[in-house]
């Protein structure tokens, strides 16, 4: 029985225990209506699906890694730091003493929350997942628990929050935050995680973590979804010791109770399986959806997941790190994770000055360029019953609610493509998408939907990353889905 559960039921004896010794005095008791303790963990498949369709409609969102880190942006003491920038005060041990300096040093002048909501809305991205507290404790917003916070330990003084919450809701943005469960800050979360600080050696690490999770994190989780329009708790750091399947359970909970609506990532409990980020099957973990870091599935999914990934080897800015993915390969990752029923978390980091460097801004840009064309084999979508590909270079996905089929090509057609696992409805067009010339196509049951595709055609699109042929028609499924 969770926390909540048994803090209502106390809450309901002890008012019985007071309208008895109310008869007993002989007045009228006083009925209060208590609410009905609801319990988020058996929630109905109807209300999780109606929660959860935006996300699903949305498919691409961009993930921010800012904090203090994009300081030493992957140097200390003049030296190179291997590892994700975020990581550095573990990475490079430095002192909690020393790593202070560089947040009193935060100071992002030239941070525009308008101007990042604006590349995310060009990008094509329907959400945002930003750091509130990234593992080196420090928040982005002013904390009522905290003076490790933008407002009382940097010289900014300004609610990063707040701000971007702000421009993201002006573009239609739905807003999200990271928040780490573990905290490399805070005495009464710091562990054997972090040795150097360790003040717990015992086996189950530091004691005091249940106290920094009542009086820190959930006061924290109260503030950012009572101020902030939070629609994803998105929680990490789950894994340390302290933290138990219990507290996840717990944790989800309270986060639905405070806004019934929200979408909470399965890094609120221990059910992790490794960065493939899938929970194991052997127990009732919380959480809405799975999180695989760095990589997608290499098959569909009957649950809901989403792939966080970097542009390049970092999350948190490294200065030294140009190790760029091409726009191209982003393109294709988003198609890969759409025809698979996934969404697509695309990591920025930002300077110290509040910029979003120019590589991430033009690659961002491609994206959202070819979205222009192709969004409407995007977003909105699901994944076919049966199979999500033709071969390596053909991905499928089709419109929600509708026979409406898209076939996308990850290489530049040749005059003709043969579609398989489709038919096309007799006397209906099939059209790329960013052209409205109906191309010639024949259908057998041998052979399937056979496109012609006139090179005037391919170059009058001027297409380079990827074609999408949208067939009206019905899926063939003849194969297990994968
Ligand atoms: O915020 C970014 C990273 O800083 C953070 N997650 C992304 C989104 C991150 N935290 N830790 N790591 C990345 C790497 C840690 C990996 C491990 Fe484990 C933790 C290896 C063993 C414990 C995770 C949990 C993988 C296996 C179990």
């Amino acid at each position: 029985m969770n926390n909540r559960i048994i803090y209502t039921i106390g809450k309901t004896l002890a008012l019985l225990i007071l309208v008895c010794s109310c008869k007993s005095e002989k007045k009228k008791p006083v009925v209060v209506s208590e609410p009905i303790a609801v319990n988020y963990l058996e929630e109905s498949k109807t209300d999780f699906d109606e929660r959860m369709e935006w996300w699903r409609n949305a498919r691409f969102g961009m993930f921010i890694h800012w904090g203090p880190y994009a300081i030493p942006a992957g140097t200390y003491n003049g030296k190179p730091v291997d590892g994700i920038g975020e990581w550095i005060m573990n990475n490079a041990q430095i002192p909690i003493a020393e790593y202070e300096v560089f947040s009193k040093q935060f100071d992002p002048q030239q941070f525009d929350a308008d101007e990042w909501a604006r590349i995310m809305k060009e990008a094509g991205m329907k959400y945002v997942v930003i750091t509130s507290k990234h593992h080196d404790g420090f928040c982005l917003w002013n904390s009522k628990v905290s003076d490790y916070d933008i407002i009382d330990f940097s010289p900014y003084k300004k609610d990063i929050l707040k701000a971007l919450s702000d421009a993201c809701k002006k573009q239609g943005i739905k807003f999200g935050v990271y928040h780490s469960i573990m905290d490399w800050h805070h005495p009464d979360a710091q562990s054997i995680n972090y040795p150097e600080y360790n003040n717990a050696s015992e086996p189950g690490g530091n004691p005091n973590f249940p106290l920094y999770l009542e009086n820190y994190l959930k006061p924290q989780m109260k503030e950012l979804i009572e101020n902030y329009d939070v629609e994803i708790m998105w929680f990490d750091g789950e894994w340390i010791e302290e933290f138990t399947h219990d507290n996840g359970k717990e944790l989800y909970q309270y986060v639905r109770s405070l806004k019934p609506s929200i979408l909470i990532n399965n890094r609120v409990d221990k059910g992790r399986q490794g960065m493939q980020g899938m929970n194991k099957a052997d127990a009732d973990y919380a959480g809405d959806f799975g999180t695989p870091e760095q990589e997608i599935l290499e098959g569909s999914s009957t649950l809901d997941w989403e792939s966080c990934m970097t542009m390049n080897d970092t999350w948190g800015f490294k200065k030294n790190d140009h190790n760029w993915k091409s726009a191209q390969t982003l393109i294709h990752n988003l198609i890969d994770v759409t025809a698979k029923g996934g969404n697509y978390l695309l990591n920025v980091g930002p300077t110290a000055e509040g910029i979003i460097p120019a590589p991430s801004v033009e690659r961002l840009q491609a994206v959202g360029e070819w979205l222009s064309r192709n969004g409407e084999a995007i977003y909105g979508t699901e994944k076919l019953k049966g199979t999500y590909r033709q071969g390596n270079d053909i991905l499928f996905t089709k419109s929600k609610g509708q026979n409406v089929y898209y076939a996308i090509s990850l290489t530049k057609p040749k005059t003709e493509i043969i579609i398989e696992h489709v038919q096309a409805q007799e006397g209906s067009d099939i059209v790329l998408l960013g052209s409205s010339i109906p191309l010639e196509w024949t259908y057998t049951s041998e052979k399937g939907v056979k496109i012609s595709v006139p090179s005037t055609v391919l170059e009058e699109l001027d297409e380079n990353h990827a074609w999408t042929f949208k067939i009206e028609g019905n899926e063939i499924v003849n194969k297990i889905s994968e």
